[in-house]
């Protein structure tokens, strides 16, 4: 592993927002992959500060500056990541974080492949409540939803979404898609999502498939 990933992984742990720009510059110019320095770089970092936080070993604000230094280094990769040509646009996808939840790391990261593929994202952030992303669905007439959640408590407002978007009638215009650490395939199944996604990159696979057909 090249020591700069190690390196950029230190400073997720660490929060060191100051250095984790110039790291990140470094591995691509080195020719680090994006997905290796995702994967081996950020995600690895916060997994071990997942773990800490769980343990009690850190606390919100260390894991704040943790987030803060993820979303310099994603600031970085960016651009490189969504140099897509914008007239090939895939439809629109809406993107949330539903309401009660605070996390939108991952929704980012989604958010990001998805520009890259092609799609025009609309991204309402976090705490969404379930009658704004209807309302954004309406709006936009998009084609594709897409809901974050993190926590266990949170998960059950994205059935919320899916039942309101049915009682709009606007259910079978949108796909929807949902992820987040503790969203799995049975839970899609559950609530009648589409799509389930476990990370970015499969995100951005299944959705190119969902609209291309
Ligand atoms: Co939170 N937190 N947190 N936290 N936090 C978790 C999720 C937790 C697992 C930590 C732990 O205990 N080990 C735990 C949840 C337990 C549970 O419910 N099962 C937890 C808790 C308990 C809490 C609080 C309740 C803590 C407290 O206050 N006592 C609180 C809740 C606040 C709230 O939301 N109301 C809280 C707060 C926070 C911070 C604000 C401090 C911060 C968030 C900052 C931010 O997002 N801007 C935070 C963080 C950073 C984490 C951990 C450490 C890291 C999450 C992360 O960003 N991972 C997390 C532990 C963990 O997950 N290991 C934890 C990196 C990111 C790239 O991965 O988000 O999984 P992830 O996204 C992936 C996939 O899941 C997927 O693709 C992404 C990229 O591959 N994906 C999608 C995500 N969304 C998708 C959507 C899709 C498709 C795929 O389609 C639409």
């Amino acid at each position: 592993m090249s020591d700069k990933l190690e390196k950029i992984s230190d400073c997720i742990k660490t929060g060191n927002s100051d250095d984790i720009a110039k790291l990140t510059q470094e591995a691509v110019d080195e020719g680090v992959s994006i997905s290796d320095i995702m994967q081996k770089g950020l995600f690895a970092g916060m997994d071990v500060v997942g773990e800490r936080f769980k343990r009690n070993d850190m606390f919100i604000p260390e894991v704040l500056r943790s987030a803060k230094a993820m979303h310099a280094s994603m600031d970085v990769l960016r651009p490189l990541m969504t140099e897509s040509d914008t007239s090939s646009t895939l439809g629109t996808v809406v993107m949330a974080t539903v309401q009660g939840d605070l996390h939108d790391i991952g929704k980012n990261l989604v958010g990001m492949m998805l520009e890259g593929a092609g799609f025009n994202v609309i991204d309402m952030g976090i705490d969404r409540t379930t009658e704004d992303i209807v309302a954004e669905v309406k709006k936009s007439k998009a084609s594709l939803l897409g809901l974050s959640a993190l926590l266990t408590t949170t998960m059950p407002k994205m059935e919320e979404v899916i039942e309101a978007l049915k009682a709009e009638g606007l259910r079978d215009q949108v796909k929807v898609m949902i992820g987040g650490a503790p969203v799995t395939e049975d839970f899609k199944n559950e609530i009648g999502a589409d799509i389930y996604a476990p990370n970015a990159s499969i995100a951005s696979e299944l959705t190119v498939k969902a609209v291309k057909g």
